[in-house]
């Protein structure tokens, strides 16, 4: 039975480098392992950010192009700063709702290069 001693010793072989593999990824701080799971941490703090909603007021209405101006602060799930920037509207009877001056609280996607506010409401 020479060939099922060969593959024993493949097979054990394998596995020494898999334990290997392993060890090498739980390393400790300063390793690439864990720098990877630091990333991987951020990510999903991130996505648990997404929950929330952004604030923002209303600077201008544009009901023919279906557009609302919004100065935002920070929105997490966009990554992106506080700025005054365009927004496409998803339901446009959210442009009935608001006013000008109006501090609201929504969610906004990115869809196709444009952004778009996809839940709104008049913060309390
Ligand atoms: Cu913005």
């Amino acid at each position: 039975m020479k060939t099922h001693t060969r593959f024993q010793a493949a097979a054990g072989f394998v596995l020494v480098i898999f334990a290997q593999a392993a060890w090498a990824q739980s390393g400790g701080p300063g390793t690439p392992a864990s720098a990877g799971q630091a990333a991987h941490h951020t990510a999903s703090a991130a996505s648990t950010a997404a929950a929330e909603m952004a604030s923002g007021e209303v600077r201008r209405i544009d009901k023919s192009a279906g557009k609302l101006t919004l100065r935002h602060g920070e929105i997490k799930s966009l990554d992106m700063p506080p700025m005054t920037m365009v927004f496409q509207v998803v339901d446009a009877t959210v442009l009935d709702r608001v006013k000008v001056g109006d501090k609201v609280r929504f969610r906004a996607d990115q869809q196709g290069g444009a952004y778009r506010v996809i839940e709104l409401q008049l913060a309390p």
